[in-house]
């Protein structure tokens, strides 16, 4: 077993300020292509040497493949240890808190997210630093500058590792600890949550709908809902990870949950109803008849945390992307906490979570998660809802409809144009950009502009400064339209438009969301001349 030194060229792909690489498969699949980013990561935290790293997957295809060229790699680096989970399956959180369990310096997740797998879908490999959070903008730019210099990497002629056997072995000196991906994770759950109450709540004939899409939550929420709490087999459907998500996209918005949508919207609907994404971060969460927007539920969770006993000493503060709707602020002004509003992206809370500053954080894209781990936390979303169903005695739409009593309701809706040509999503946001000021009390339709600009973003903790985070349009009565173009997509760019208006506590609160949208959406196309899209619908609305 020897360390080869394979010249190479520099690669292109990553873009500016994301902690990893997401790109085709066959993209990945090509010669160096994966080598020389994983190298590339490795220089960028000044090697490998000594170092510890936990590394594992969605399972998505090319994930087993993939692992056994990162550890080969990592041992020809210098790497002391790497923890892997069996099968070479993590979800994201359940990786974050291996990376802040172990102590080790840091770990690799290979996972597109909630893009779909396969050979022709979506592949991608992230870095988490040592709190485990995904890596900052510091760490990710010298990741970039290094693919686009890179010459040549390391890797070792080893054997390849038995991944599904639980224990230590070695690879070219370095220790490879195969674990198994659930055990841990569902300790630090069990720390959190009272999972006498919901096992209680089960045992009642409580009944839920878990669809973990194909995706790589289906073993922990089989193990946790059915195995630990008790809730009947069948609770979770989906619940074997699959290469290709059984076809579809592990995405858990009622596009793309469409199955457990239609159930909750049946005659014979269950009480609750939840779906997790393709790494286990992201989390949709589902009454009888009634969606609950990512927005709506941080901000719910948020109030009510403190009846499960990991937030019983009540939360520091709450944090929550530009885009999310200020939901969650109302919560933190009655509760007389922080409130902060960062940048689209984990990456953003991890500053404020390692600081004390916020207990709870989320975003719009169906991302809620505290300071257990530094990722957001599909699965903890889902516990955290049933410990307050089960705490309180009440369904979902009541503690929904007691919410918006309580803080008022704010209507919230994305509405996505995916694969657009790159020059006319460009365009769409210079233009904005250029009107900015011109904007002021304009009147658009039955819409009255109070303020524009273009979000930027100084750390409170470590100062640090992100700009051209997105463009704001603020209207009279409370109302807000935000332009942003997505950096995690694979093809063309794709223009994101989220909307929002507020009634409060002693208006309409049961008005269909889209109606309720209608004039800021109607505003919102006309400031930016959408038509320009071609498009005469969003392709996605959630
Ligand atoms: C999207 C979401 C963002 C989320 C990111 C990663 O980014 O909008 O809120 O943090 O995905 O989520 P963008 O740039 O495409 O809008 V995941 O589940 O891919 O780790
Ligand atoms: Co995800």
């Amino acid at each position: 077993m020897t360390v080869q030194i394979i010249q190479t060229n520099p690669i292109e792909g990553q873009k500016p300020g994301t902690s990893g690489l997401r790109k085709k498969t066959r993209v990945f699949m090509q010669e160096h292509y994966l080598e020389n980013f994983v190298q590339s990561v490795f220089d960028a935290i000044d090697g490998a040497k000594g170092k510890r790293f936990v590394v594992g997957g969605d399972g998505r295809y090319f994930n087993a493949q993939a692992i056994q060229t990162i550890l080969k790699m990592a041992a020809a680096n210098g790497a002391a240890e790497v923890i892997v989970g069996q099968g070479g399956l993590l979800s994201t959180p359940a990786a974050s808190h291996l990376i802040r369990l172990n102590g080790t310096d840091g770990g690799l997740i290979l996972s597109a997210s909630h893009n779909p797998g396969g050979i022709d879908e979506d592949f991608g490999v992230k870095y988490n630093i040592g709190n485990g959070g995904p890596a900052p903008e510091g760490v990710t730019a010298k990741m970039l500058a290094r693919t686009l210099e890179i010459t040549e990497y390391k890797v070792s002629d080893a054997a390849d590792v038995d991944l599904g056997l639980i224990g230590e072995q070695t690879l070219d000196g370095m220790v490879v600890r195969v674990v198994d991906p659930v055990a841990d994770y569902k300790a630090l759950m069990e720390t959190l949550f009272d999972f006498g109450k919901i096992r209680a709540l089960f045992a009642g004939g409580f009944r839920m709908r878990f669809d973990a899409m194909h995706a790589v939550t289906g073993p922990y929420a089989t193990a946790i809902l059915e195995g630990t709490l008790g809730a009947p087999a069948g609770t979770v459907i989906n619940g074997v990870p699959s290469e290709d998500f059984g076809g579809g996209h592990p995405d858990p918005n009622p596009v793309w949950a469409k199955t457990l949508m239609d159930e909750m919207f049946g005659d014979d609907a269950p009480d609750f109803g939840a779906a997790s994404d393709g790494d286990g971060d992201r989390n949709m969460v589902v009454g009888k008849q009634l969606y609950v927007t990512p927005s709506d539920s941080l901000a719910v969770l948020a109030a009510n945390a403190h009846l499960a006993p990991g937030y019983a000493r009540g939360l520091a503060g709450v944090a929550r992307s530009m885009p999310t709707s200020a939901a969650s602020d109302r919560v933190a002004a009655k509760l007389d906490i922080g409130s902060f509003e960062t940048p689209t992206g984990w990456k953003f809370f991890g500053t404020l979570l390692d600081a004390g500053k916020a207990t709870i954080c989320g975003e719009e894209s169906a991302g809620t998660g505290s300071d257990h781990v530094r990722e957001k936390d599909g699965l903890w979303a889902v516990l955290l809802w049933l410990n307050v169903l089960a705490e309180r005695g009440q369904g979902v739409s009541e503690i929904m409809a007691d919410h918006w009593k309580t803080f008022g309701r704010d209507y919230y809706s994305r509405h996505d144009y995916e694969a657009l040509p790159v020059d006319v999503a460009n365009d769409i946001m210079d233009d904005l950009r250029e009107q900015l000021d011109v904007l002021r009390g304009q009147n658009v339709g039955e819409m009255a502009v109070l303020a524009a600009d273009e979000f930027s973003y100084v750390d409170p903790v470590d100062g640090s400064e992100s700009h051209k985070q997105g463009i704001r349009i603020f209207f009279e009565g409370g109302s807000r339209a935000v332009f942003r173009l997505s950096g995690t997509g694979t093809e063309g760019a794709t223009l994101r438009v989220y909307l929002q208006s507020y009634v409060d506590g002693a208006g309409d609160l049961f008005v269909e969301t889209q109606a309720a949208l209608e004039d800021v959406r109607y505003a919102a196309a006309e400031i930016s001349g959408l038509a320009r899209t071609g498009r005469d619908a969003p392709d996605v609305m959630t």
